[in-house]
């Protein structure tokens, strides 16, 4: 076996470190349109529902805990609409004052929130009055955001407005895969044109509602799934122009629109969208895997290339490719010079040793981009406590902390440890990657 020589990898000073999640992945006991919606048999793949997830409602206080021991500096998360707006404008006290809590614990820890307004999830009501696909939902979604803000701004937030809208558009309006299930192109662009106006929406609640208040305009910013795209023959001009279009399409379009304030309409045509100005103060971005893809296949019914990567993500059967990541994270920076946020990356086994090469390589290309100049301010692990993986279940398993079954009780695993190393030292030591990846 040929021993690596490897050297300290260490980040800048201030680069920050830790995990992310999502509301309905790990509080239990949500009703929306996903609660419902995993209630049909054959929906979530391993019969599971999100119910009790990891009952974080409960017991985020020992969740922080455990990550302030860790040394985390970042935590990012989300607020669940449905539980705060039950109904149109019908604000529920008891439960701001939850999130209230939620923050506040965070920051007794020393633990910067960053908050994600919609992170998958709609209330009952909302996706009644047909959801994404309804022309009003950006409004509809701006009052709530502005509902919440003016509750939360006294808190030092760090606001993430959409998480991931070409996964909600693809995965809800083209793949039929969740929630509500639709395959349509024509209705998965309307909703990717409805959550780019929603999130323009959001950032002016967010900015309007901290100007009155005659505070500091807050960091505000959408949250990208990325993905490596890559023709099956490189030389097959087809398979090229497949790969292109696909990266332009999933990876680009929506965000060029939030950077450059245009939306292109129903008809084609591009047109100012006002709310748009100033919305990206950086940008998040999730990255897990790469995508090969052939012009000899029917891409649209999910007919892909067999994977030859060996190591995968479980259940969801991503590829390990930490080389699809630098080019990403640097065509970003070419493309939109805006700093970048890693706000999730990870990957769900229960192979734990995977999981930490996974962290270790992943974090080597995050280190080149930043070397080669890319302006990048963070890196959060997906996830702290193995969590509800949407249609997956539990089949996924992302946590750097498993859960005992019967009583939830948390057990690090070497991963968070991993991590806890990794923040310590600001980087990736010599010592650390030897140790993982040799
Ligand atoms: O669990 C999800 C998360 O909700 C959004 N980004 C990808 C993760 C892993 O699939």
């Amino acid at each position: 076996m040929i021993k690596m020589e490897y050297k300290d990898l260490i980040f800048p000073a201030g680069f920050k470190w830790g995990t992310a999640s999502s509301a309905h992945q790990s509080e239990g006991g949500n009703h929306n349109d996903w609660s419902e919606w995993e209630q049909v048999q054959g929906n979530v793949k391993d019969g599971t529902d999100s119910q009790v997830a990891c009952d974080h409602y409960n017991r985020y206080e020992e969740d922080f805990d455990l990550m302030k021991e860790f040394g985390h500096q970042v935590h990012r998360f989300s607020i669940e609409w449905s539980r705060i707006e039950p109904s149109p404008e019908r604000w529920d006290e008891r439960e701001l004052e939850h999130y209230r809590r939620v923050i506040q614990a965070l920051l007794v820890r020393g633990i910067q929130p960053m908050l994600t307004l919609h992170h998958f999830t709609n209330p009952i009501w909302f996706r009644d009055l047909g959801s994404w696909l309804n022309p009003e939902a950006p409004e509809i979604f701006g009052r709530y955001v502005g509902k919440l803000v003016s509750e939360l701004k006294d808190f030092d937030i760090i606001w993430n407005t959409i998480n991931e809208p070409m996964v909600i558009s693809a995965m809800g309006y083209l793949f039929g895969e969740f929630p509500p299930q639709r395959k349509d192109f024509g209705d998965a662009q309307v909703v990717s044109r409805h959550l780019l106006m929603a999130h323009g929406q959001a950032a002016e609640a967010i900015r309007e509602t901290y100007e009155e208040s005659g505070k500091n305009h807050p960091l505000i910013a959408p949250v990208m799934s990325v993905s490596h795209f890559m023709p099956e023959d490189p030389d097959d001009p087809d398979d090229v122009e497949l790969a292109t279009y696909l990266d332009e399409l999933y990876n680009h379009m929506w965000i060029k629109g939030a950077i450059t304030g245009k939306v292109i309409d129903a008809e084609g045509n591009e047109m100012r969208y006002e709310a748009l100005e100033n919305s990206v103060d950086f940008i998040g971005m999730n990255y897990y895997s790469r995508q090969v893809v052939s012009s000899r296949m029917d891409f649209l019914n999910g007919e892909m290339p067999e994977k030859t990567i060996a190591e995968r993500c479980d259940g969801l059967d991503w590829e390990v490719f930490p080389d699809g990541y630098y080019p990403l994270i640097k065509t970003f920076w070419e493309r939109y010079g805006k700093p970048l946020w890693m706000t999730e990356n990870g990957i769900g086994t229960m192979d734990d040793s995977l999981k930490c090469r996974y962290i270790i390589s992943h974090l080597q290309q995050v280190y080149n981009a930043i070397q080669d100049g890319v302006d990048i301010w963070g890196y959060l692990v997906w996830t702290w406590v193995t969590n509800f993986e949407w249609a997956q279940g539990f089949m996924s398993d992302f946590g750097l902390v498993g859960m005992e079954p019967s009583t939830l009780q948390r057990i690090p695993r070497e991963s968070a440890y991993l991590l806890k190393d990794i923040i310590e030292h600001n980087g990736i030591t010599k010592e650390i990657q030897q140790r993982f990846l040799q």
